[in-house]
């Protein structure tokens, strides 16, 4: 039986850059989940009888809200739910099923590369029928509403079997139990060359992939060591804990150090990789040499031709504006257009539904292509496995001869975590009061050639997102953005981006940090970290 539940507005349910991401208990407050899903649900028309697919990262509270929605879905007039066993599938898989089933949307329970456990992260975001995060369009209307919300509807019914594949009925909807991994997998093989990069795993080379114990388990271990023959071992922390082990389960230097340390090593494998809470970022180490997701993305692009979903080119790139100018460099030379959008995937999904850009990528950590319409950690590292098998040569080859061909674009991040909010924000308000006086200044012997604070025009809705970080770029190519984070939940992040580009070969093996030295210091003289934030140095380096 449908029950109208009364219910009453709670003030902080705004999207941020990727959904709603809270503290658990934030989570845990009478109606809180129920506000935003029925939120979701009354700013959408049309899915009366259609299919929703419901996935997360596994992470605590999960099984919990997966049950939730499946009540209110049913309660709201879907048609049919499918779900993935156990209520796990990574966010790429979610898109895929959305995508190869024809369903309404997906709702997607995952805080992504933040922790997990009882006193950490939980989130929950909304797709729309492309596969795609939901537009700012739909993610200001879910924010409207649930500052106005009354009641919502729900079943009184009992919970799914959830670990049990097969379908039942709840109310007038079917709920269908799906192994998570099997339609990704099939997806994957269609992509890339599963016989070549098996010959490679046969050939002795040696991969060490960390899932972190977070949603790429099952993934990695069915694809790599199951259909590729990757040896037993290859992947490492495979099973997904609610608590991810007691670790963050973000695949950067800092929370993936084991890899990045035995990488490092002479006894380490060929290829390091991992990937993140839901499976959509990843990371990707090379024997001696870390390969920055903005070298990444432009190495993938520059030689996709070589994994058969590719061979026939690419019709454009799309890069997130702190992302490197590499992808740049790449599209230049293969005579495509290399589009820049505002931080946050959604804004890529117009550009490959309209067939403007085949690949994208940013420097956080994500890649993907028109496969999906969410970026795909297993998606990059087989696409690197794909290269690395059609070359033969080693990551660190391939990268350094990218580099000699293409010039080297030097980039490092620094993150100041967990910063008093208004602080951080008097810090942005301030650079963009200046944004005007900035040009023709030297700072640190770098002369200032344009400063902004980039705002993009979607060329295919037309639609303008302004603010999206204060972009200053000097002469000679170098350039420093400020932004700060949409995906924290405690405080703010201030990150800080720095870019130089190196033509010549002979300068290109330089220490990033070393190589960005004066562009650091012109941060903290432009933008006057410490005095604002209370910091002396970053807490996060990548
Ligand atoms: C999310 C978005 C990404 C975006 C990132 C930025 O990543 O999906 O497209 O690049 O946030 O994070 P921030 O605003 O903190 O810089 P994820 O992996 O958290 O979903």
């Amino acid at each position: 039986m449908i029950r109208k539940v009364t219910t009453e507005p709670y003030a902080d349910q705004k999207p941020g850059t990727s959904g709603l991401r809270k503290k658990v208990s934030v989570f845990r407050q009478p109606n809180y989940v129920e506000n935003f899903i029925q939120s979701i649900f009354d700013s959408l028309e049309g899915f009366q009888g259609k299919t929703l697919v419901i996935g997360g990262d596994g992470r605590f509270y999960n099984p919990q809200v997966i049950q939730k929605v499946i009540r209110m879905a049913a309660a709201n007039g879907f048609g049919r739910a499918l779900v993935g066993r156990g209520g796990i599938v990574s966010t790429p898989a979610v898109s895929h099923l959305i995508r190869k089933y024809g369903a309404y949307g997906g709702i997607i329970l995952s805080a992504s590369h933040n922790p997990g456990g009882p006193d950490e992260d939980f989130g929950i975001k909304y797709n729309i029928g492309n596969g795609g995060p939901a537009p700012e369009g739909i993610t200001d209307a879910i924010h409207a509403h649930s500052e106005r919300i009354e009641r919502y509807l729900t079943l009184d019914a009992g919970d799914v079997d959830l670990d049990a594949e097969g379908r039942t009925i709840i109310g007038d909807m079917e709920v269908e139990i799906i192994d998570p991994v099997a339609d990704y997998a099939e997806l994957m093989q269609t992509l890339f060359d599963f016989d070549a990069i098996r010959a490679l795993f046969e050939s002795g080379f040696r991969i060490r992939f960390d899932a972190m114990h977070a949603v790429t388990g099952p993934y990695a271990t069915e694809i790599f060591e199951k259909r590729l023959a990757a040896p037993p071992g290859s992947v490492v922390n495979s099973v997904p804990k609610p608590d991810f082990g007691g670790h963050h389960p973000d695949p950067n230097l800092v929370h993936a150090k084991d890899l990045h340390d035995l990488m490092m090593s002479d006894d380490g494998p060929d290829f390091g990789a991992a990937s993140d809470g839901d499976g959509d970022r990843n990371l990707i180490i090379g024997k001696g040499l870390f390969v920055t997701p903005s070298d990444s993305l432009a190495i993938l692009a520059a030689n996709a031709h070589l994994a058969p979903g590719y061979a026939k080119g690419l019709r454009g790139i799309a890069r997130s504006m702190p992302t490197s100018a590499a992808a740049d460099r790449v599209a230049a030379r293969l005579g495509i257009d290399c589009h820049v959008t505002p931080t946050g995937w959604k804004f890529f999904g117009n550009l490959l539904d309209a067939g403007m850009a085949t690949i994208c990528g940013e420097e956080s950590a994500g890649a993907g292509s028109d496969h999906v319409r969410e970026k795909d950690g297993l998606w990059a590292v087989l696409l690197w496995l794909n290269i690395l098998a059609s070359r033969r040569q080693s990551v660190k080859d391939i990268v350094v001869e990218h580099w000699a061909s293409h010039g080297r674009n030097y980039y490092s991040r620094h993150d100041y975590e967990n910063v008093d909010t208004a602080a951080a924000h008097a810090l942005m308000q301030a650079l963009r009061a200046r944004i005007e006086e900035l040009p023709g200044t030297t700072v640190q012997g770098l002369t200032v050639r344009a400063a902004d604070d980039f705002a993009y025009h979607d060329p295919v809705d037309q639609s303008t997102s302004e603010h999206q970080g204060i972009r200053i770029r000097f002469e000679g190519g170098s350039r420093l953005v400020f932004r700060l984070s949409g995906t924290g939940t405690s405080g703010a992040t201030l990150r800080v981006y720095m870019e130089r580009f190196e033509a010549d070969p002979a300068r290109q093996s330089i220490d990033t940090q070393q190589a960005l030295q004066s562009l650091i210091a012109a941060a903290e003289e432009l933008a006057c970290i410490r005095n604002h934030v209370a910091r002396d140095v970053p807490s996060v380096i990548t």
